[in-house]
């Protein structure tokens, strides 16, 4: 059966319009995300790719494989300027093979048994070989998820333009559960969210679908990105009233084929939220239980009858999300019960549909310890072993709160028995909102490269959490999103990148971060090689940069009370020390640093040997992290013979002259990528420039108060 030209008709007018348009005038000014249709314009890969692929066969019947057909059509006839075949069944002129072995047997005698087993449910297999006698390329896969997969992946081989010749790619990724968090309110605004309101339309659904919907579920399907949490962790329990069920379910519908299971988050006091609804204020209760407490069996079964209410409308329901008894979320303690009795509550009602808990660990209640930075530790490690087999504790990257950098959390390593997901902040709350260029790659590169220590050298925290350390039975990652309902999807259009990268390191985290950069670059702004080396370049320094000209060697949270973007070290508060500057970095006459040591608050004690040994001292401990685990005076002599004052400022200049050098090289580049892209990104960077200046001199000028030195430049 030939699909295209009935089925796809209209696919290809606009295919083609968009393709003719695009070498010149057309722009989406980001809208189309890597995912562009556009025309190869090196010859000679056009050439090979158009002799090797022009009859495509895709057999399933499934809404996914419909999907792989669109795609597969949309995107050839766009690279090649010319239509293309897309078929159902297999012909002797089929070149381009898709198809699971069930769909087409004799798959598994060529690729082999063992092949299959490799890839699980969710890899695939692209591979050139003989079918009848013809040479094709085969993507093969278990599941039509798998095809999926598959499918991007070639799609992003042409699209960076790989060679065709003699391929065989085996991927599976690495963690299973790879989902987005988004921190998205039923009033539509998004917490910590810069690039406009939420994507859902909660008004609207579940009558109307909104286009982007799906534009949303490809862009994650491109990367991987299998799950997604739909509502804030500081959740208002409206989300589970059948109203908002029906809406949720909707989206389901839509993500369902891409391979995108939906997740929520659960305020702990939905049993009681009766309670506290308020008429008008769509904070609807939708439990009048006299209490949440997690060992009364009403409440209990409350959660199960709950559980399959929502499994009723969603049958592949993916599981809770839970901020329990962190800045002013309820949470079982309120009833003197754990952590864990509270995540097991839930985990019991979910188990019998498969769902899963992700109960965040991060916590931080000023009676456990009086350094913030320990407290989720010494919470959860003692828990350990004591959670059901269906709960994943979430814990952020590092141990206070999504900053620039921060050493890794110590929880990784520390909870054997207990499977550890990673928590990523893709949106930039610390990083400069959606105006500053801060690509993250590098900086959770250097997280997932880690080594904890804890079970000796080679405990990477990329290793705790794809659960090849300590053998856990499921593995995790969630990034809190960046994407709302700006044209661009992320505010910044350097901001997609980060998207990107986060999906791309969820499914393998040994890509490098100049590997993701230069693919994202090819696929999104350009296809020649000289201007994807000066951007992925540009790129690759603007996070040190952002810690630079924020909070160098070690400094942390010293941003503006609440709204986090720009500097104010001298915010103090006598109540809520652990939000202040002046609690972080604790600067005076006598020297600047939190002392984090054995003579100090001891954090470096959560730590794996050699590292509490090596933190421990401010000679062994590495000096991006001085500040953070050391009080030491402005004189202390640092391994580049200047005084840490000299030091300080020299990197707060180093941070401002890479924006500097971020602009410069911009500049250069017009004329080279999209006019849009090239205006808006232009106006971010002087903003970014200019805030990147105030951030400097603020915190010179405020810390030479102390210092009471001359601040040097060079
Ligand atoms: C902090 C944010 C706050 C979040 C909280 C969390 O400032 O808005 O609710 O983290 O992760 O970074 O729960």
């Amino acid at each position: 059966m030939r699909f295209c030209l009935s089925r796809a008709g209209i696919i290809l007018l606009i295919c083609f319009l968009q393709c003719s348009n695009m070498a010149k005038s057309h722009s989406d000014c980001g809208h189309d995300l890597w995912l562009k249709y556009q025309k190869i314009e090196n010859k000679d890969l056009l050439e090979q790719y158009s002799s090797m692929i022009s009859v495509v066969c895709v057999s399933g019947s499934s809404a996914t494989c419909q999907i792989i057909r669109d795609e597969m059509y949309a995107w050839l006839s766009c690279m090649y300027g010319e239509d293309i075949l897309v078929n159902t069944s297999l012909s002797e002129s089929s070149d381009l093979i898709i198809a699971t072995p069930k769909q087409l047997p004799g798959i598994e005698k060529q690729i082999g048994k063992s092949q299959l087993a490799y890839i699980g449910d969710e890899g695939f297999i692209i591979q050139s070989m003989k079918f009848i006698d013809n040479p094709v390329i085969l993507i093969t896969a278990s599941q039509d998820q798998g095809l999926l997969y598959g499918a991007f992946h070639f799609l992003r081989m042409l699209q960076t333009g790989r060679d065709l010749y003699d391929i065989h790619i085996m991927s599976r990724p690495k963690i299973q559960y790879r989902l987005l968090n988004h921190w998205d309110n039923v009033d539509g605004s998004v917490e910590r969210g810069y690039a406009g309101k939420s994507l859902w339309k909660w008004d609207e659904l579940p009558d109307r679908i909104d286009l982007r919907y799906k534009d949303y579920a490809r862009a994650n399907a491109s990367i991987g990105i299998n799950g997604v949490v739909l509502n804030n962790v500081n959740a208002n329990p409206t989300f589970l009233t059948l109203e908002y069920l029906n809406k949720a379910a909707k989206l389901a519908d839509v993500f369902r084929p891409y391979g995108i299971r939906v997740f929520l988050s659960v305020n702990f006091s939905s049993p009681i939220s009766a309670k506290f609804h308020i008429e008008g204020n769509r904070r609807a209760g939708i439990g009048d239980l006299p209490d949440s407490d997690p060992l009364n069996p009403d409440v209990r079964m409350w959660w199960k009858e709950k559980a399959a209410e929502i499994y009723r409308l969603i049958p592949d329901f993916g599981g809770f999300l839970v901020k329990a008894n962190s800045e002013s979320m309820p949470g079982p303690q309120e009833y003197g019960r754990t952590h864990a009795d509270g995540a097991n509550m839930l985990a019991e009602a979910l188990a019998p549909f498969g769902g899963v808990v992700m109960w965040r660990s991060f916590v931080y209640n000023a009676n456990v310890d009086p350094d913030r930075a320990k407290r989720a530790y010494m919470e959860f490690v003692p828990l350990d072993g004591q959670f059901k087999s269906n709960v994943f504790v979430q814990s952020k990257n590092g141990p206070v709160d999504f900053q620039p950098r921060e050493p890794v959390h110590p929880l990784f390593g520390a909870m054997p028995q207990t499977p550890l997901m990673l928590e990523l902040q893709i949106t930039q709350e610390y990083l400069g909102h959606s105006t500053h260029l801060v690509y993250l790659a590098p900086m959770w590169k250097e997280y997932l490269q880690f080594d904890t220590h804890a079970k000796g050298e080679g405990s990477t925290l990329s290793s705790v959490i794809d659960g090849s350390l300590h053998d856990y039975k499921m593995t995790g990652i969630a990034g809190v999103s960046n994407i709302g309902d700006d044209t661009n999807w992320t505010g910044h259009f350097f901001a997609q990148a980060n998207w990107y990268a986060f999906g791309r390191l969820a499914w393998d985290h040994e890509l490098t971060a100049e590997q993701i950069a230069d693919e994202w670059i090819r696929m999104s702004l350009t296809q020649d090689d000289s201007v994807a080396n000066i951007i992925q370049s540009m790129m690759m320094g603007s996070r040190e940069a952002c810690v630079n000209y924020m909070t160098p060697l070690g400094l942390h949270h010293i941003m503006q009370a609440g709204f986090h973007y720009g500097p104010q070290p001298s915010f103090a508060h006598a109540s809520r020390l652990d939000w202040t500057s002046v609690y972080y970095h604790k600067a005076g006459t006598n020297g600047i640093g939190f002392d984090r040591s054995s003579t100090g608050s001891n954090a470096v004690s959560q730590y794996f040997s050699p590292w509490k040994e090596r933190f421990n001292s401010p000679d062994t401990c590495p000096e991006i992290y001085l500040l953070w685990f050391h009080h030491l005076p402005w004189t202390y002599s640092m391994k580049s013979g200047r005084t840490l004052w000299e030091e300080f400022c020299l990197h707060y200049y180093a941070g401002t002259d890479y924006v500097d050098h971020m602009v410069e090289t911009w500049k250069s580049l017009q004329g080279q990528v999209d006019d849009c892209i090239y205006q808006e990104v232009s106006e971010k960077l002087i903003k970014h420039q200019q805030d990147a200046y105030v951030w400097r001199d603020t915190c010179l000028k405020y810390f030479q108060k102390f210092s009471q030195r001359e601040i040097v430049q060079e």
